[in-house]
């Protein structure tokens, strides 16, 4: 398995839409054990292929809290065939956006329909934080960011936060590369 590097906005990639897999191959299965790998490693509780530059539409999510046994879900071609009219909001964080949380307001419950690891149609309903991440995973794959939910106020405080946190890592990786 290999750990792969997550995307971190601002970057057009993130603004992408993904396109659907034919089935689940090989490939594509360690395609998902990998961001599942990566997810993990990062900590998260979700992650989306275009956010590791695939343009696939393909998710991976473990929401059990530490000290619990992990319940890895691997997606691909996500559809949601029935959303609650019952919304909560709930704090999301993104491992594109990094140190960045914001409330937004989704959908209480959710059923799902995907392909897993084995090519397997399968068909879940979710509640809670599950179904927080799963609907987070998926606005990615149309190249929405979970910044998209808020006012527009509070995203460009964050993008520019943001862009200032890119440039700061770009010079002290010059001025190490440098001085090595
Ligand atoms: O980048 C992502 O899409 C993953 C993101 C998923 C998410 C979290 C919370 C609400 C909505 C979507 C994250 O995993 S951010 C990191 C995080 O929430 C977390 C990290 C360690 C332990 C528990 C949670
Ligand atoms: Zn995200």
């Amino acid at each position: 398995m290999a750990l792969l590097d997550i995307i971190v906005a601002p970057d057009p990639r993130l603004k992408k839409h993904a396109v659907p897999v034919e089935r689940v191959d090989a490939s594509t299965a360690k395609l998902m054990a990998d961001m599942l790998e990566t997810m993990y490693e990062a900590p998260g509780v979700g992650l989306a292929a275009p956010q590791v530059g695939v343009l696939k539409r393909i998710i991976v999510v473990d929401t059990v809290r530490e000290g619990g046994a992990p319940q890895p879900r691997m997606m691909a071609n996500p559809e949601i065939l029935w959303a609650s009219e019952e919304t909560k909001p709930h704090e999301e964080g993104c491992l594109s956006l990094p140190d960045e949380y914001e409330m937004v307001t989704r959908p209480d419950r959710i059923k799902v329909r995907y392909l897993d690891e084995k090519n397997e149609t399968r068909t879940i309903e979710a509640d809670g934080l599950l179904a927080v991440v799963i609907q987070h995973e998926m606005d990615h794959l149309k190249g929405v960011l979970f910044v998209d939910h808020i006012s527009g106020l509070k995203r460009s405080i964050i993008l520019r936060r943001l862009t200032k946190q890119k440039k700061l890592s770009k010079s002290a990786r010059r001025h190490a590369l440098e001085s090595a």
